[in-house]
């Protein structure tokens, strides 16, 4: 039997007959691919959430035990209105401290849900989330300082639809489930029992968290059955460290119409896209030819100057691994057959001068004694460890605000909250098309620089946090935090 640390780079020989080499896969999975259930509170305007323990099988063999919001693993999609207020009711069921962060809404830092507002066991949180922002595919999440990888590991994250209702205007399917498909991508390791295993070895703490087994929607070797024409693919990466390069097995094209926060004007077509961890990006897919095809990923490429000597046998190699097979259900008629060219949304076209410029440098500690340094001080930002007590900046509301941020060693998908910004360059190029779209997280690959303006206030008592959205790094120190005043 194939050893698990070979089950993602032995894909490609097999690639359309079984996705995993060595998980039968008859034994392991829905033969249907499921969505999360969907949670619509655009009229009610209130949703509850409530944090519990769970029992998955994701292999056929043992239960894992694992954490969701109101089921066993992740939890609803929630559907929000685009300019209303939401209430949220959060109730933590398990045993230890948790946070739920609201990952790309634009809300004041005292409804955030960072690592300042946590929830104790048995208690209860209820924020009124004031949302007024253009139609997206945002994200919740667990935030809690230092244990936020273990936690979303565990399975605290979910999906968060901002709707407008102007779908059909804009000729974007939107029936959810059928044309309208919300794709949680994450990998995650099994034991010899097969239940999910979160023991981090040092390259794991170093590099970020990598799995060997695909989970779709917590599902293990799914087929997604869609309709005879355009399906759009809502795909967020909720995996705590692993990059996509996303493609089709046949390579036929990706229609970008969504990025992070918000619609593009028009489509954007693309052979292939990059999904770091905390991204959200919207696709079509036009599968109007009736054929079986398969999105791919090539191998995790994130090793830098790592990759060969010191962190033997992790150096990216291999054909391009499956992600979720498409099969295409020839008796159910797409409502979409041809690809929309006016979306309705929009591309930033902010104007820099002016603005105020800051540098952010993402550090990883190296040399001798790296593998020596506690938790909390081997990654850091600008040369400083997150630290619960201190703030590192403070940012006038209203004004623009210009950061260069820089990494080496590896790349770094850089979060912001409690704003949606422009990427305004690349390694000094225009940036790449995928990045022309609103974001929240933006990959550092060597430098970009992002302009933006917080119209939302953040106290120094509940401020906004800015940072690496590989979890390992975030929890080791690569945060940082700012009020908006
Ligand atoms: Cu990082």
């Amino acid at each position: 039997m194939i050893s698990r640390r070979n089950v993602l780079t032995g894909l490609g020989a097999s690639l359309l007959s079984s996705p995993f080499p060595g998980v039968s896969r008859a034994d392991t999975a829905p033969r249907k691919l499921a969505l999360p259930p969907l949670m619509d509170a655009t009229k009610s305007g209130a949703f509850a959430l409530n944090a519990q323990h769970g029992r998955v099988n994701f292999l056929g063999q043992s239960e894992s035990q694992t954490w969701g919001f109101n089921q066993p693993f992740l939890g609803p999609t929630l559907r929000v209105a685009t300019s209303a207020e939401a209430r949220a009711d959060v109730t933590n069921r398990l045993d230890e401290q948790i946070s739920v962060h609201w990952h790309g809404l634009v809300i004041p830092g005292d409804v955030d849900g960072g690592p300042h507002q946590t929830i104790a066991p048995g208690e209860n949180w209820s924020p009124v989330l004031p949302i007024d922002q253009p139609a997206a595919t945002v994200w919740y999440h667990t935030h809690t300082h230092g244990e936020t990888a273990r936690q979303v590991y565990n399975g605290l994250a979910g999906v968060l639809q901002l709707s407008d209702g102007l779908d059909d205007d804009r000729g974007l399917p939107s029936t959810y489930g059928v044309d309208d498909l919300t794709l949680v991508l994450q990998d995650r390791r099994f034991d010899q029992r097969g239940r999910m295993d979160y023991n981090l070895s040092m390259p794991d703490r170093m590099m970020g968290f990598m799995g060997d087994t695909m989970l779709v929607n917590g599902q293990v070797g799914a087929t997604a059955v869609v309709p005879k024409g355009i399906v759009r693919l809502r795909l967020l990466n909720g995996s705590n460290a692993r990059i996509y390069t996303l493609m089709m097995s046949d390579d036929r094209p990706l229609q970008l119409v969504g990025t992070d926060t918000g619609l593009l004007d028009r489509p954007i077509t693309l052979q292939d896209l990059t999904l770091a961890p905390g991204e959200r990006y919207e696709l079509l897919v036009d599968f109007g030819d009736g054929g079986s095809v398969s999105l791919l990923s090539g191998q995790n490429t994130n090793m830098g100057m790592m990759g060969g000597g010191m962190m033997g046998g992790r150096q990216p190699s291999g054909p391009p691994f499956e992600v979720l097979p498409f099969e295409v259900d020839p008796t159910v008629v797409a409502r979409i057959t041809t690809l929309p060219d006016d979306l309705g949304g929009s591309r930033p076209d902010m104007d820099p001068v002016g603005a105020h410029k800051r540098n952010v440098t993402l550090d990883m500690a190296m040399g001798p004694g790296m593998m020596m340094r506690g938790k909390g001080n081997r990654f850091s930002i600008s040369g400083q460890a997150f630290d619960m007590s201190r703030i590192d900046m403070s940012v006038a509301r209203g004004e623009m605000e210009r950061w260069t941020i820089s990494a080496d060693m590896m790349m770094h998908p850089f979060h912001v909250h409690g704003v949606a910004f422009q990427v305004l360059s690349e390694n000094g190029r225009p940036p790449k098309a995928q990045n022309t779209g609103w974001k929240d997280t933006i990959l550092i690959n060597g430098q970009a620089d992002i302009l933006m303006k917080f119209d939302r206030p953040a106290s120094e008592s509940l401020p906004y946090m800015f940072h690496c959205h590989i979890l390992e790094h975030e929890d080791g120190g690569m945060m940082g935090q700012f009020a908006v005043i």
